[in-house]
């Protein structure tokens, strides 16, 4: 019988809803504004009465032995879906993942004629995991005799031994079939707790590791493939010393500030109905995905009563997540954390000061391997926020005395924020829209959590063999190795600029030569390139040649005769690694800073629709090959931001909150600065 006593099993739970994105069945008390309007819209989240609809048809034909591992709206069809209207019955499916003997399977689910499409295999990969699939195999790897063995001989109490899953891509093809096999290997962390937590476990799980041991396991067949103890009969690394506890009772705290509150005495100045949001002559739609977490669709922005189209979906298409340590124990890991886990089942509840107080919070529904519905409480907040600067301002400094003139204006600035957090094992990931007065929207994602750390002999660099063991990485702590690895964060926004029929448009700034005598050696203009298949439009970022990177519409002009545009602009991050690589082979994305493509109803995940242990080469660069005409074209656009990440001490315990962002700015999409007119 697995060993496992209270403490475990509550850790074991914690785990289980984390994984699973589930934690209470009974809707938040506090949650606020999720009216919903007598009918859905075509970009609603799905109901629990939609999934079980859905899960019901999906079992009745395929049996009880199925595992559903993504039930999500089915991508309504686009030319219907934007001419829907409030109050009308819209075109609504479902996306069926599931899990049948050995293998994956797509299949949809239509709510109108409720009828269930013939089931399609996925062959380039294996559809996403689902809580239940690993949370079984986590209590099971934990017990196995040669895990207690390994960890008590390294003076490990196995009753406060936890091993985590780790996904595998297509490696150990020599001892399994990572094809057809439902792959995870697990390496183990010492929980026990300290700092007066007298039996409970500890609150920083990850802080020791146990390193050097490794479990390959099936978890559909909970079969163990392999156990590998680099240091068995020798000495390890330590793993069972105080760490500390992220606890405020177990902290020493600084004096608090004296309090700075956000109030709204008055009421927020959003309004939502449905699916959709009003703010600030902004107006889209928002809903949550057990993949990718919160999606926007139908962006735009109110012109009196019409309705600008200014992007019909945002949402994150993946995110790739590669270590740089050739150990046995690390080469593997690399995790496609969006296909592989889902940001919408790892998502946790919203509390504390994860949102402010003015924050209105809202339920979502995700569900379980069985296709039981669940609702998930407050998984978004929205909230409204000063950024502390203005929205502009002008001192008129030359006519300053002069009487009865106000020569200072300046507007405050007010932004909306959509919100998410997703926990991916050891980090945090807040997935936020940031929405301006001034037209700007602001795609962010804040990285924090815990940095993943390998165990080293090593307590200082002036250790024996420190350097050696830091060669990856660096000590963050003692003992503990922060191994370098990449955060790449993959968007798809689906450009609508004032209509379907769009143009991408890169405006090169050149420097162009001087005529002799000229008192200039060189003026810089810009040139602008229309761009018109996908293979053209494949960007990499050069910093010596600088362009502006602009969806126009094909139609529409601003009073000044320039076709209305929107720039997309986010930093410039490369890989290292080329697509050599089996890991990078798989990331296929990472070959350009920004793809476009033609609009295609099945073209939504950058990394291919079957992520786990995936094939080489899918997603963008086979969406691409086709290499389609985007000239006056519905076309998307996949930029990837993110950053390389060399761990310091202050990522220790726990990562100051890191802020990556792409910036959607309208280029002459207004006639002026559409915030010219707040209010003093
Ligand atoms: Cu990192």
């Amino acid at each position: 019988m697995p060993r496992v006593n209270a403490p475990m099993k509550a850790v074991y739970l914690l785990v289980l809803l984390t994984l699973s994105g589930i934690a209470a069945c009974n809707s938040s008390d506090t949650q606020e504004e999720s009216t919903s309007s007598p009918t859905k819209s075509p970009w609603q989240s799905l109901s629990a009465e939609e999934i079980e609809a859905a899960a019901n048809a999906l079992i009745d034909r395929e049996g009880n032995g199925v595992v559903i591992n993504r039930i999500s709206l089915l991508e309504p069809n686009k030319e219907t879906a934007r001419t829907w209207t409030p109050g009308t019955e819209a075109e609504r499916g479902a996306d069926l993942f599931y899990r049948s003997g050995k293998a994956s399977f797509r299949a949809s689910f239509d709510f109108g004629t409720q009828m269930l499409s013939a089931s399609k295999q996925l062959v380039s990969g294996q559809s996403m995991l689902v809580g239940e699939e690993l949370f079984g195999a986590v209590e099971n790897v934990s017990a196995l005799p040669e895990v207690i063995e390994a960890v008590s001989q390294r003076g490990v109490d196995p009753d406060y031994t936890l091993c985590l899953p780790r996904t595998v891509g297509r490696f150990y093809a020599n001892i399994a079939d990572p094809v057809n096999d439902r792959l995870a290997r697990f390496d183990c962390f010492n929980i026990r707790g300290q700092s007066g937590l007298g039996i409970l476990p500890t609150t920083s799980a990850y802080a020791r590791p146990i390193e050097g041991l490794s479990v390959l396991f099936d978890v559909e067949e909970n079969r163990l493939i392999e156990i590998t103890d680099s240091f068995a009969g020798s000495e390890a690394p330590p793993a069972d010393f105080e760490v500390l506890e992220l606890g405020e009772d177990a902290l020493d705290t600084r004096t608090p500030l004296r309090p700075i509150t956000t109030a709204q005495s008055e009421g927020r100045n959003f309004n939502i109905s449905g699916s959709q949001i009003d703010w600030q002559g902004w107006q889209f739609h928002l809903r949550f995905d057990p993949r990718q977490g919160t999606v926007l669709n139908n962006i735009g922005y109110m012109s009196g009563d019409a309705f600008r189209p200014i992007a019909y979906e945002i949402a994150m298409s993946e995110m790739f997540v590669p270590y740089q340590d050739p150990d046995t124990h690390w080469f593997y890991r690399a995790y496609f954390d969006m296909g592989e886990y889902g940001f919408g089942n790892m998502a946790t509840e919203l509390k504390g000061n994860d949102c402010p107080a003015n924050a209105v919070y809202q339920d979502v529904v995700l569900h379980t391997g069985a296709g039981e519905p669940v609702v998930a409480p407050k998984r978004i907040c929205i909230f409204e926020f000063d950024p502390g600067y203005p929205s502009w301002r002008h001192n008129e400094s030359l006519l300053e005395d002069m009487p009865g003139l106000t020569t200072h204006n300046s507007r405050r600035a007010t932004n909306l924020v959509v919100r998410m957090v997703a926990v991916i094992g050891n980090y945090d990931y807040f997935q936020d829209y940031v929405f301006q007065q001034d037209g700007r929207l602001r795609i962010r994602l804040i990285s924090t959590g815990i940095d993943a750390t390998k165990g080293v002999f090593a307590a200082s660099l002036e250790d024996a063999g420190a350097a050696d063991e830091a060669t990856y990485g660096t000590l963050i702590a003692p003992h503990r190795l922060g191994v370098n690895h990449d955060h790449f964060f993959s968007y798809r926004v689906d450009m609508d600029v004032d209509g379907t029929e769009n143009n991408f448009l890169r405006q090169k700034l050149v420097a162009e030569a001087q005529p002799e005598g000229v008192p200039r050696q060189g003026i810089w203009r810009v040139e602008t390139e229309k761009v018109t298949t996908e293979q053209a439009a494949q960007t990499v970022m050069r910093v010596e040649k600088p362009a502006l990177l602009t969806f126009a519409s094909a139609n529409a002009t601003n009073q000044m005769g320039y076709p209305t545009a929107y720039q997309l602009i986010f930093p410039n991050t490369r890989p290292l690694v080329t697509a050599e690589d089996p890991i990078y082979g798989r990331a296929g994305f990472l070959k350009n800073n920004l793809w476009v493509t033609r609009y295609q109803p099945d073209e939504i995940f950058s990394a291919g629709i079957a992520v786990n242990q995936s094939a080489e080469g899918e997603g963008l660069p086979r969406y691409a090959a086709d290499d389609e005409s985007i000239e006056n074209a519905d076309i998307v656009a996949w930029p990837t931001i993110g950053f390389h990440h060399v761990p310091m001490a202050e990522d220790w315990p726990v990562m100051p909150a890191k802020v990556d962002e792409i910036v959607l700015k309208p280029r002459n999409f207004f006639d002026r600065n559409p915030a010219l007119d707040i209010p003093n």
